[in-house]
């Protein structure tokens, strides 16, 4: 019996997708020795991109929300520079036909420039048809949000376990989950229907210096979530920015204590130091 994913390191699991953006992920966090995605909520694009900016050299994915098609040319030129993906946290949830032109249209074009995205399993397996038509062709990769980080979330028991089951009949496009924990042999019928697998496991809801917001969000450290929980990547916001945008400076010290910590969990769990 091989020795479940989690406890191997993120380069030898590459072997385990096929998916181009699964590979790149994991290469990219080996290299940069980063497993820390910044999620970066702010309206205001020069806020957007003085933040990629200096977060840039600690992480390997950052996350973007609210910006204008203009501004993909600059956050291109900064994944570039600092060597990170996107993830797009679109969170898609609605019918296939309606979730391809969301992705392949519009003002964002997300599909053009985001090599990963996220689809809520609601609406059921036609989700995933319809986002990897677009997606599949260009490389790009999708987690479906089986768990939530917040108090009273809905996705769980049988709903999660319906998500790993519709990841698993299409691993050449869903590489992995938003989820809290790992999800091992979920939802699987038979122990061997589930022994071989491997996905990505992104989880949001990390701080160090608090254990929750005032509407509903709950943190746990970086070594809860990768070490005790066997999560991937982990997913920051406010905690690296806190609620001044405008602090680039003490932005990047912030990000490297996470990305610390966030390695040294990783190397714990492997057994690597
Ligand atoms: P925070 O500032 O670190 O709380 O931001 C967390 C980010 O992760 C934010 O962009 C949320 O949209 C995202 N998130 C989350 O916090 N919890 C979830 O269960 C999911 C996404 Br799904």
């Amino acid at each position: 019996m091989p020795s479940s994913p989690h406890t191997q390191s993120y380069a030898a699991r590459i072997k385990h997708f096929t998916n181009p953006t699964a590979k790149l992920i994991l290469e990219t966090m080996e290299r940069k020795k980063s497993n820390l995605a910044v999620s970066v909520d702010v309206t205001d694009p020069n806020d957007l991109l003085a933040i990629i900016d200096a977060v840039g050299p600690h992480t390997h994915v950052d996350i973007v929300e609210n910006f204008s098609y203009s501004l993909i040319e600059s956050l291109q030129g900064l994944a570039a520079k600092h060597d990170f993906l996107y993830f797009e946290d679109r969170k898609f949830a609605d019918i296939g036909n309606t979730v391809a032109l969301q992705y392949s249209s519009g003002v964002h074009k997300i599909a053009s420039w985001s090599h990963l995205t996220n689809a809520h399993p609601v609406p059921g397996p036609s989700i995933i048809k319809g986002l990897s038509s677009v997606g599949l062709p260009l490389g790009r990769g999708l987690l479906l949000l089986a768990e939530m980080s917040t108090q009273g979330s809905l996705a769980v028991g049988a709903y999660t376990e319906e998500a790993v089951r519709m990841a698993r009949q299409h691993r050449d496009f869903v590489i992995g989950f938003i989820a809290q924990r790992r999800m091992d042999g979920i939802g699987a019928e038979k122990e061997e229907d589930a022994s071989e697998e491997d996905f990505l496991i992104l989880t949001p809801g990390i701080g160090l210096e608090s254990k929750g917001d005032n509407m509903g969000q709950q943190y746990r450290t970086p070594h809860e979530a990768v070490y005790v929980s066997g999560c991937d990547v982990i997913i920051v916001g406010r905690g690296i920015y806190g609620t001044d945008p405008k602090a680039v400076s003490t932005i990047a010290a912030k990000a490297e204590r996470y990305m610390a910590e966030g390695w040294a969990a990783y190397l714990a769990r492997t057994g690597q130091q």
